[in-house]
């Protein structure tokens, strides 16, 4: 069970949210503690990358027990779920918000949020750090450095005509979504996150492109990609693709670059 009002502790700048929740953890703070940054000055991406994380977004991260790296895939799918989520409920006027494997989250085809998860020890005691980042009022001068990269990057401004938004409403509506969807996952499992991730998803039956998934050279395309039709995520939370073999192929690693 989760609090129902979390343990919110809140910073104006920090190097990074996941990075002090860890600290939190390790002195006792508790399942569902929440920390917020109002901006972050070492934000990270996953396998090192950075999290521009000026004023203006949304930073935070939520401690959870996790007694199975299982849950920590699962966890992080729910979490891009419900990011998208919380983006269509504040940008009801998009014509595409979803999902991107494994949790982009994407607003006009453009990349708005992800999710950093790292697993804390390991056994009964394990505990998860899920981190959010979520451009909200960024300019699209503070993004310029990934415009070139596939899907570039937007906010939550850029798609509002310039008005501004209320950071402290999308946080809030985001935690208790969030709460009341992870509450869900305890009682139905896996199935219930492969069925509000695929529905969240924007790529079901899309022909995409993968490339860094780590298959051997021979497998690859000469431009080092894959292609298939996007099927949809397997219980490992792999994706999974058909070839133009028509052969099913799952993916735990890759990145998915582009999409017909
Ligand atoms: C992510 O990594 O998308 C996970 C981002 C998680 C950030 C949160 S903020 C709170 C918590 N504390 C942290 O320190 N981190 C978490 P990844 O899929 O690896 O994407 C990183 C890539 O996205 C970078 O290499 C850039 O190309 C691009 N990028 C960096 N900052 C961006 C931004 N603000 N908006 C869009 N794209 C960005």
């Amino acid at each position: 069970m989760l609090p129902e009002v979390p343990h919110i502790y809140r910073f104006d700048s920090l190097g990074s949210t996941n990075t002090k929740l860890k600290e939190l953890a390790s002195q006792g703070a508790g399942h569902g503690t929440v920390v917020v940054a109002v901006s972050q000055s070492m934000g990270r991406g996953r396998g090192d990358r950075v999290w521009t994380s000026p004023p203006g977004g949304l930073y935070f991260s939520i401690l959870l027990k996790a007694n199975a790296t299982q849950r920590a895939t699962d966890l992080s799918l729910l979490t891009g779920a419900v990011m998208a989520q919380t983006v269509k409920r504040f940008c009801p006027k998009a014509s595409s918000v979803g999902v991107k494997w494994p949790n982009d989250c994407l607003l006009e085809q453009k990349k708005v949020g992800g999710v950093l998860s790292e697993l804390v020890g390991d056994g009964r005691d394990a505990l998860l750090i899920i981190g959010v980042g979520l451009n909200i009022n960024i300019k699209a001068s503070e993004l310029a450095d990934y415009q070139n990269r596939p899907f570039g990057a937007t906010s939550f401004l850029e798609n509002s005509a310039g008005q501004p938004f209320n950071l402290e409403d999308i946080l809030q509506f985001f935690l208790k979504l969030f709460f009341q969807t992870y509450e869900a996952y305890q009682f139905r499992g896996f199935s219930f996150i492969q069925n509000l991730w695929e529905k969240e998803c924007l790529f079901m039956g899309k022909i995409v492109e993968m490339r860094n998934t780590g298959l051997t050279q021979e497998k690859e395309s000469s431009t080092g990609t894959i292609r298939g039709t996007f099927l949809g995520i397997d219980e490992q939370g792999a994706l999974v693709l058909s070839n133009a073999q028509g052969e099913r192929q799952s993916f735990v690693t890759g990145e998915l670059t582009c999409c017909w």
